[in-house]
């Protein structure tokens, strides 16, 4: 929650923080150096020597180019971002939550069907963990695919300093791929003076869009750099941890197909031929061929309005083959994700008001009528179904196995990226037929879009937007499934 009304404090941005810029003609590159993308840690410690320890704690980050200051952050065992967790699909995942923060924590495993005990939302799901105390999360892996780890608790804050990190589940059978990589796509709004983090009072973050930075980084790094060979199929297991900045992809000298969103895989991939929207939260896991000649580069280009900009440069060195491969095979599904009885289903209805420019006329907040001016003032800006933040009652109770359908509307002037734990949901077309398995879904402005799925997962699941500010200051509510 924000502590008091900040003024809005526009950072100025190095031009070089955006240093290799992709024009519609080619390639313009700038004067800051290149880094080189780091491997990420994994944990490689047996589970038979007790459980791994996974500690919270500030750490420095090389975050702004060489020659500017280090970040202060907030680390998963001191990397930016935590080190890669990747596990066995059908294995059992034990971590001890270490809190060695100066603030109160908690892990959600964002994505994973999990047992409710562990899915780590301080309030609803247990406490925050203080600092100096601990918390084992130990839970069953059954879903293959690619998920990522965050702090729960104060997360407009805690996430934005850090405290994220790639989850991976490996399939029995994978796929064909030469190399499998994890991008972490983030930004940070730093003081290019100081390096540091800025103020997370500016109530302009609530209000609006959300909490946008000034530099875009993959794994923690600007520029990241990576070598690659021409005709290597590559999977890129894409997860954007950000705030609120919606990223928009494009591939230049890469070619290839999407084959799972948010951890599930398609039912068959998807040739990409435009460009991709990843809202905070999203994962896309790609299959892509390199297609650029020795001795050129290939990139994940981030479009921001018009002007593209390398978030990940491949310098292409060799040729690993003369000719690129067949079109990849489906990745196998996830077991018992089929979202049936639509006709029979429960239907409930999920309303999102408020924030700058169109606001509300009432809401409940604390159990009594508020206006939109008095609310802001408390700084709460958003409310689902006319509630500011978690209400009394969830939004439905539904018995296990049961088929519920939300139809969920925009009122607000804001994309949101609506995240509901414990399950994936199906988009139901307007034209009949259903969407890919998803965790999080991207609203913008006066949309009006139905999911369904089974609520197989029993517990108390919070619904919220994934613009973490947004959720903050009011846009949080929660299912409760029937043992
Ligand atoms: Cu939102």
């Amino acid at each position: 929650m924000p502590a008091s009304p900040g003024t809005v404090n526009w950072l100025s941005t190095p031009a070089e923080w955006n240093a290799v810029m992709i024009s519609r003609r080619g390639l313009l590159r700038g004067t800051a150096g290149l880094a080189t993308l780091p491997l990420l840690p994994r944990s490689l410690q047996a589970q038979a020597e007790g459980p791994q320890l996974l500690e919270a704690r500030p750490a420095q980050a090389q975050i702004a180019p060489e020659g500017y200051p280090k970040t202060d952050v907030w680390s998963y065992g001191g990397a930016l971002p935590g080190a890669e967790i990747r596990v066995a699909q059908g294995s059992r995942l034990t971590r001890k939550l270490v809190n060695s923060l100066p603030a109160p924590t908690s892990v959600h495993w964002h994505g994973i069907r999990i047992d409710n005990a562990m899915d780590g939302v301080p309030g609803v799901t247990q406490k925050a963990v203080q600092p100096g105390e601990t918390f084992l999360y130990d839970f069953d892996v059954k879903d293959a695919g690619t998920y990522w780890y965050h702090s729960h608790n104060q997360s407009f804050e805690q996430v934005a300093r850090g405290l994220h990190g790639p989850l991976i589940v490996e399939e029995s059978d994978p796929p064909d791929v030469d190399r499998d990589e994890v991008l972490v796509l983030d930004d940070f709004r730093l003081d290019p003076e100081t390096g540091q983090i800025a103020s997370f009072e500016n109530m302009h973050d609530f209000s609006h869009g959300g909490r946008v930075g000034n530099i875009a980084v993959t794994n923690g790094v600007f520029n990241a750099t990576l070598t690659a060979e021409q005709n290597e199929r590559l999977r890129l297991r894409l997860i954007n941890v950000a705030n609120a900045k919606i990223f928009e992809l494009e591939l230049r000298g890469l070619e290839g197909w999407v084959v799972a969103l948010d951890g599930m895989p398609l039912d068959s991939p998807i040739r990409i031929s435009e460009r991709l929207l990843l809202a905070p939260a999203q994962r896309a896991d790609l299959i892509v061929d390199v297609t650029a000649e020795p001795g050129a580069e290939a990139h994940l280009v981030r479009f921001e309005g018009d002007e593209g900009y390398s978030q990940v440069l491949f310098s292409v060195r060799e040729k690993a083959s003369d000719s690129r491969r067949d079109p990849p095979l489906p990745l196998p599904p996830n077991p018992d994700m089929a979202v049936t009885d639509l006709d029979d289903a429960m239907q409930s209805q999920l309303r999102m008001e408020g924030g700058a420019m169109r606001g509300f006329a009432s809401a409940h907040m604390n159990g009594r009528e508020v206006g939109f001016r008095e609310a802001a003032q408390s700084g709460k800006f958003w409310a689902l179904n006319g509630t500011l933040g978690m209400p009394d009652a969830p939004l439905f109770v539904a018995e296990r196995g049961q088929t519920v359908r939300v139809m969920m509307q925009n009122d607000t002037v804001f994309p949101h990226a609506m995240h509901l734990h414990g399950h994936h949901f199906r988009e139901v077309l307007p034209g009949g037929g259903l969407g890919p398995l998803r965790d999080t879904l991207l609203m913008f402005a006066d949309e009006r879009r139905e999911i369904a799925f089974v609520a197989h997962n029993p517990g108390d699941w919070v619904f919220h937007c994934h613009m973490l500010t947004h959720a903050a200051s009011g846009m949080m509510t929660r299912i409760k499934v029937l043992a």
